[in-house]
Parts: structure tokens; sequence; C-alpha cells
């Protein structure tokens, strides 16, 4: 599994699923996931409604697949993250999650390249050195990573990228 980061806006990036850093409504919101549903269009929010009346929406730390719509990826997998309010071990674990379930449903489903915004970094606080540091770790030591083929770190600022990078550099020696 090759990992990288750029900096970007996630929705211009072309690989079989984009996550979205929703919240457990699946209808929207604002920074990634007001992006995402803005340039991907109706369809995006028609699946979401579908899988609402299924299972109710999204837990915190769990994902679900839709169509991505007007977007150059195939498909968006929503995860939703936790909120940060202090110091969590639940917390860390949630984050965690957000990783690991989003890269099962990839692989369930068969898709071989995956593009992560740096969740819960934005609107839900989450404080971005420990969030990298789980992303990288949640990533590297996923247990089927031999069927993913490459993870992209899209950063939207340059303080998450350089971390990023710096990190991503520290594994790669
Ligand atoms: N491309 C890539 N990254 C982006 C983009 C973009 N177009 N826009 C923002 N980011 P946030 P959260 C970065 O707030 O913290 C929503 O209302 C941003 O700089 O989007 O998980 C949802 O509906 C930050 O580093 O997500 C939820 O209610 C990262 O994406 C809530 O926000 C995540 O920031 C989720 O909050």
């Amino acid at each position: 599994m090759i990992l990288a980061v750029i900096k970007a806006d996630i929705t211009t990036i072309e690989v079989d699923a984009i996550v979205n850093a929703a919240n457990s409504s699946l209808l929207g919101g604002g920074g990634v996931d007001g992006a995402i549903h803005r340039k991907g269009g109706k369809a995006i929010l028609e699946a979401c409604m579908v899988i609402r009346s299924k299972q109710g929406g999204c837990k915190t730390g769990e994902a679900v697949i839709t169509t991505a719509g007007n977007l150059p990826s195939k498909n968006v997998i929503h995860t939703v993250g936790p909120v940060w309010n202090g110091e969590s071990a639940e917390k860390e674990a949630l984050l965690a999650s957000c990783y690991r379930n989003s890269l099962k449903l990839a692989v369930e489903n068969n898709l071989k390249t995956l593009a992560f915004p740096n969740i819960s970094t934005g609107i839900y606080h989450f404080p971005k050195d420990k969030a990298a540091e789980i992303a990288i770790a949640t990533v590297n030591n996923f247990a089927e990573k031999g069927k993913i083929e490459k993870v992209i770190f899209v950063c939207f600022d340059d303080e998450n990228y350089k971390l990023y990078e710096e990190k991503l550099n520290r594994i790669k020696q």
C-alpha cells in the first residue's frame, strides 16, 4: 500500500473513493461535508436518505458508502468523527475506528484507491497532531492493507500538510 500526502480540495481527487467527514445525520453540513454534497449534487444526499431510512444515519466511528454523484471519484465513504472536548482515550479510539471502518468498507467493495481528509480536525476540534498520528498509524497497521493500493491523505491547511509530511517521512525511513 502506497501512502501519500497532498494539499488539495478532496472534491477534485480521482480515486475509487474519497472519504467524507460527515455527521451522524448524513444530511450534509459545513466543512468538507458541505463541499462534497455541493459539488457531488443531489445523488449523494438521495443515497444518504436511503441509508437513513434503513439504519437511521451513521454512528460515530462507523462508515457507510454512497455514489459520488458528479464528483470525479467513483464513491464516497461517509464516516463520522468524534467531537473533541478534552483529552479522552475514547475519542482517540473512535477516530481510529473511522479510518479502520472506512478501509474495511473499501475492501468489501473491492476499492483500491482512497483519499482521506483530516477527519475531526475542523469543526469537531480534534488536535491536529494527535489526529495525524492516529490516522497514519491506523492506516499503516490495517490488517488487510495488502488489498488497498494507495491511500492519499488530503490536507486542506498548511499545518496538517506539514504534520503528515513529517510523520510519513518518519515511517518511510
Ligand atoms: N477538501 C479537503 N479537506 C477539507 C475541505 C475540502 N474541500 N474542506 C475542509 N477540509 P471539517 P470535522 C478540511 O470541519 O472536523 C461538518 O459540518 C478541514 O480543514 O470538514 O470532522 C459535518 O457535517 C479539516 O482539516 O470536519 C460535521 O457536522 C478537515 O477537512 C462536522 O463538520 C475536517 O474538517 C465534522 O467536523
